[in-house]
């Protein structure tokens, strides 16, 4: 396989001003007739281009003809999986048959089966897996869609836009038209039959059309779509009064299917989403999943602006449209709840997943330069970063500004396929500020590290903070250039009250201060006393910070400072600091010591009553074995797990009776609500739990029992049986077992029993995931089942890292089996291995042989352009 490059970029030969598809469904062969009215592109300026389409290995050509011809063999060729065309006309019609095999197909790209349905993913490259087109997001066209197919199996037949016409074919099939009068890519196309139930609903938008709304899920599942009902008409007011996007068709339909590689897709008008994002019920979801739903319903929502209205001129522009969607539903989220835990939460998972994605083999830009398989770059650098890149436009900008900005980009490029730069360019044409250098974020791959370092002048009252930057090489990067960095800063008394300093002649207790340079110093006047700079407020940009804090200002800036993000932030720190000294100590094998000082911090704010239970319960998670993974520089997985684990028992054992206290504090007793104020109260309450059961005080084991057997919702039931798992609680496989009881006919349940299963300590581990792998409710097909048990055996440290080398050994021989059937999930199941350098040299000798290992299989685009790259 060879890599694609973004500078070899060249507008279409032809465009296809209409599309017009006919699919005759059935489950083993499905025939496709499509009407392509086609014309040479102008700005291609050529009048010779042969015409190739994109076709896909499980596709048949039945027959292709132009304008009414039927094309006989000699006049096109098929090489490589194209269609190509050598004699065209400057316009005209192309029909196209081609044959698909429905429930053969395990990609899940392109039409497929999920349960009793069709549906369809196209995203990135998949419509090619349906019929031959040009397959490229810069093709946009209008569709026309004809669905025929068996009533009676298939009553409900749904494709984008606005149903236009029904009736009955001559064999008494039924046939529905669709018609989307917005030209899109084929990425956007989509189609789902089923016997289905649906919920209704109506929309009035802010220019007082009526938009039907419409979700529809398998009948046994209709009860628990009411909260992505309500999410999607929050979603549709949010981006009417945020940004001034209306939505615009007549109807706007969801459908929620089980299996699916991707978390939800934008398709116009008829959005398809994994059921896991869609469904919710206090009963059965937990409150992550509530806010999630909210999250996902609205990212697709307003996708209808960022992506379809305005789509991207090619693969590499991807963060055009999701770097600024996931900016956009992380505003409405925090908007809708809690801004601050809102933020900690992304920051804290980009932190620990992206960083590690920039310092490992498959580190890119958020706009690559090139790929072997574009499915490989729906990635954290893309999504997460890529929000971060929008995040400091709208610090740089302002609200006001950034509005403007946002305001030009929509009403410039309505109906087009752009690129990055032409966002940025919108934001810097409304807003007048330059943007030149703040590009290179855009290119540019890795982590900054910025250094900062202080000095007063008493004398003088001045303060100077030296501020350097530099980003480490990454794959094909191998030297870097200074960043456009806002850098959010604020100081502190050393009593912790906040100084009204001046900084460039005005007041300023929150300055950004603008780095662009390697090393540039920053001055402040009037500061009366030596201050505690507090850094990078609400993180205000995607880099690591390093100053050198004493325990003692971090204590203060986690009671005191203003910026409640950055009272995490400190505490955290603290809590790495210590770490770092415990997995040093249990890495060497010594006994583990600590005087903890993070101790201190934490009784002080168990006691502190006026705070977001929210924000206490987040300062308490101590960082994760997986962030204290990216921070080390050679990993020693167990050594991480003990030291956590000291940590977390020494605060327990000593604010066991702050702990009992806060649990009680924050028992709910009225009925659940997925709202801010109750799910920060039962987080609260379940980390206090958690905190209770690693104590040597029994009630808090008795405590654990009761919660699971009598929680009235699944964020209890389920906290409770986590803690019960990873504490040792003695009745743990009785709860286990009967968790599975309770609740085998819910599928998405059962996911979070199997991959808390996997996770388990235990002796066996491997074995007990190889008899998840072959118990009845597990199926390869799906891949949120995989995922489950995959997933959780990776947080298994103990079993995946098993000396022996059994934990990767096993992970290997899944991706190998799953390529053959699903190479995007195989694909994305590698990102453990991708680990193999960073890890203690026994462990990353058995990890490299296990990627050597499938390496020399024959391997999809996808698990090669991974592995390939990872063992560089
Ligand atoms: N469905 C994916 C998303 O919305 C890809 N567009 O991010
Ligand atoms: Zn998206």
């Amino acid at each position: 396989p060879s890599a694609i490059y973004l500078k070899d970029y060249k507008v279409p030969p032809f465009l296809i001003d209409k599309t017009e598809l006919t699919f005759d469904l059935d489950e083993a062969t499905t025939i496709v007739t499509s009407r392509l009215h086609m014309r040479r592109n102008p700005l291609d300026g050529k009048s010779n281009a042969p015409l190739i389409l994109d076709g896909g290995e499980d596709v048949k050509l039945i027959g292709v003809a132009m304008d009414g011809y039927a094309l006989p063999e000699e006049e096109y060729q098929l090489v490589d999986d194209k269609l190509i065309i050598t004699a065209t006309a400057d316009s005209f019609v192309l029909t196209c048959e081609t044959l698909i095999e429905p429930q053969n197909n395990t990609r899940l790209e392109g039409l497929y089966r999920s349960s009793s349905m069709f549906c369809t993913q196209c995203e990135a490259e998949g419509f090619r897996h349906i019929t031959y087109y040009l397959d490229r997001p810069d093709v946009m066209s209008v569709f026309t869609t004809t669905i025929i197919a068996d009533e009676a199996r298939y009553p409900v037949m749904l494709s984008n836009g606005n149903e236009i016409e029904r009736g009955k074919t001559e064999e008494g099939k039924t046939l529905v038209v669709w018609h989307d009068p917005f030209p899109k890519p084929a990425y956007l196309f989509a189609l789902v039959a089923g016997n289905l139930a649906v919920k209704n609903d109506l929309f009035t938008t802010q220019s007082g059309r009526d938009v039907k709304l419409q979700i529809f899920t398998e009948s046994h599942n209709i009860d628990k779509v009411d909260y992505a009902m309500e999410a999607l008409k929050r979603s549709m007011r949010w981006d009417e009064e945020k940004y001034g996007r209306e939505y615009d068709l007549d109807i706007f339909m969801i459908v929620a299917v089980d299996d699916f590689n991707m978390g939800a897709m934008e398709n116009k008008g008829l959005n398809i989403f994994n059921s896991s994002c869609l469904l919710a019920s206090p009963k059965t979801t937990t409150d992550d999943a509530f806010l999630r739903v909210e999250a996902v319903v609205a990212h697709e929502y307003f996708h209808n602006w960022s992506g379809n209205r305005v789509t991207c001129r090619d693969w590499f522009q991807l963060s055009l449209k999701e770097g600024f969607t996931v900016f956009r539903d992380q505003s409405f989220s925090a908007d809708m709840h809690s801004a601050t835990v809102k933020r900690v939460e992304d920051v804290s998972f980009l932190k620990t997943a992206q960083f590690a994605e920039d310092a490992g083999p498959m580190a890119h830009p958020v706009r690559p330069s090139s790929f072997i398989e574009i499915s490989n770059f729906y990635t954290l650098t893309v999504y997460e970063k890529g929000s971060e890149i929008v995040r400091m436009i709208h610090t740089l900008l302002g609200e006001e500004l950034f509005r403007k900005g946002s305001d030009l980009y929509f009403e410039r490029h309505d109906g087009q396929a752009v690129t990055c730069d032409d966002f940025v360019a919108a934001m810097q044409d409304a807003s007048g500020i330059d943007l030149t250098l703040f590009k290179r974020w855009y290119s540019q791959a890795g982590t900054p590290i910025v250094t900062v370092e202080d000095q007063y002048f008493p004398e003088e009252k001045r303060y100077q903070l030296t501020i350097k930057q530099e980003t480490p090489a990454t794959p094909g990067q191998p030297t870097k250039l200074p960043l456009h960095i806002p850098i959010r800063v604020g100081l502190l008394t050393a009593q912790g009250q906040e100084i009204a300093a001046q900084y460039q002649g005005e007041v300023a207790n929150d300055v950004t201060l603008l780095l662009t340079q390697a090393e540039q110093t920053f001055e402040f006047t009037e500061v009366p006393s030596q201050p505690v700079p507090s850094l990078l407020r609400s993180f205000s940009a995607p880099v690591k910070l390093h100053y050198n804090y004493t325990a003692d200002q971090l204590l203060l800036l986690m009671s005191a400072d203003t910026d409640g993000f950055n009272r995490w932030s400190a505490a955290q720190q603290l809590a790495v600091n210590e770490l770092t000294q415990l997995i040093e100590q249990a890495s060497a094998g010594q006994p583990l010591v600590m005087d903890s000082q993070l101790l201190t911090g934490l009784t002080a704010l168990l006691a502190d009553e006026s705070l977001d239970p929210a924000m206490v319960a987040l300062i308490l998670a101590l960082p994760s074995q997986a962030y204290l993974s990216e921070l080390a520089t050679t990993i020693d997985p167990l050594a991480i797990k003990q030291a956590r684990q000291f940590l977390k028992e020494k605060i327990a054992n000593a604010l066991t009776e702050q702990f009992v206290q806060t649990y009680q504090n924050n028992i709910i007793r009225s009925e659940y609500q997925a709202s801010a104020q109750h799910i920060a109260r039962r987080s609260l309450k379940n980390m206090a739990l958690s905190y209770w059961s690693e104590t040597a005080d029994k009630k808090g084991e008795a405590a654990v029992a009761q919660q699971f057997a009598s929680a009235d919702n699944m964020t209890d039931q389920f906290a409770a049986l986590s803690i019960a798992v990873h504490s040792g609680h003695p009745d743990a496989a009785t709860m286990l077992d009967a968790f599975y009881q309770q609740w085998k006919n819910e599928p998405l349940v059962v996911n979070k029993w199997l991959m808390l299963s996997a996770s388990q300590d235990a002796d066996d581990a491997l074995a007990v995931v190889e008899g998840l792998m072959a118990h009845p409710s597990f199926d390869l097909k799906n891949p949120n089942k995989v995922r489950a048990v995959l997933g959780g055996f990776g947080q298994n440290v103990a079993g995946f890292h098993n000396a022996d080398g059994s934990g990767y050994r096993f992970l290997a021989d899944q991706i190998i089996v799953l390529d053959k059937r699903n190479p995007q999930l195989a694909s994305r199941l590698c990102t453990p291995l991708t680990r193999w350098k960073k890890l203690k040299p026994a462990l990353s000798e058995k990890m490299k042989a296990e990627l050597e290992r499938i390496m020399a299989q024959e391997l999809s685009k996808d698990v090669y352009e991974v592995i390939s790259k990872s063992l560089v």
